[in-house]
């Protein structure tokens, strides 16, 4: 499903609508880059594309994992991918981004949720989200409640539960307790009789619906 990188890299915009495959769905930049924004792909218009900072497209990956992979990354920036709350954070420190987060469900409809401003604090601060200036594209907003909390993993609960988030629902976020969105959760092809431990996006498919994929893009802003 992911094209080879050549064929789009320099044709990738940010195209904020919703017909058929957006351009920056199919974003991506080598893992090796990702220290130095400047090096970021730039397109024929002159504005730096997307950095894919999530990817979740076909449950091929494990994304139930420790804290020290999601603070380093895990996966294929091709594919199924996490980039690493350490790589974000200093990302976000040195310049504004925005944010937009892309998903799709098994009957083929696309809808998005974009934040004007985005950033993490840093490890000691518990990568702490801040995501401000939503605009919705047929998503709604599940992740205004999660701004102004700590990443968590089943293993670093730094939730405002009494008991353990990442752990009880399968994945790993930015809880409070728990969640209206668990884009890191166990992927389950769809509606399921499991509970809010899927891929869910709540605004959207509610708690009974693991999306087919989601992707979480940031660009730098003027
Ligand atoms: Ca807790």
């Amino acid at each position: 499903m992911v094209p080879d990188a050549s064929a789009f890299v320099d044709a990738c915009t940010y195209l904020p609508d919703l017909e058929g495959h957006s351009p920056e769905e199919r974003c991506w930049v080598p893992a090796r880059d990702y220290l130095d924004p400047a090096s970021l792909p730039t397109s024929t218009a002159g504005t730096q594309v997307n950095q894919v900072i999530q990817r979740r497209i076909d449950g091929s990956l494990n994304f139930y994992r420790p804290w020290n992979q999601y603070k380093v990354g895990f996966g294929n920036p091709e594919g199924e991918y996490w980039l690493g709350l350490e790589n974000i954070h200093l990302l976000t420190k040195r310049r504004k981004y925005e944010l937009r987060v892309d998903m799709e469900d098994f009957e083929g409809n696309r809808v998005f949720a974009m934040y004007s401003s985005f950033f993490l604090d840093s490890e000691a601060d518990g990568y702490k989200l801040h995501v401000t200036g939503f605009t919705n594209g047929g998503a709604g907003d599940s992740l205004a409640y999660h701004s102004g909390l700590m990443f968590s993993t089943f293993d670093k609960d730094q939730d405002t539960w009494s008991d353990n988030c990442a752990a009880t629902y399968y994945g790993a976020c930015w809880y409070g307790s728990c969640h209206y969105a668990n884009i890191n959760g166990e992927y389950l092809w769809g509606t399921s009789k499991h509970y809010t431990t899927s891929v869910n996006w709540n605004h959207w498919k509610g708690y009974h619906y693991s999306l087919k994929a989601v992707s979480i893009k940031i660009r730098p802003v003027p």
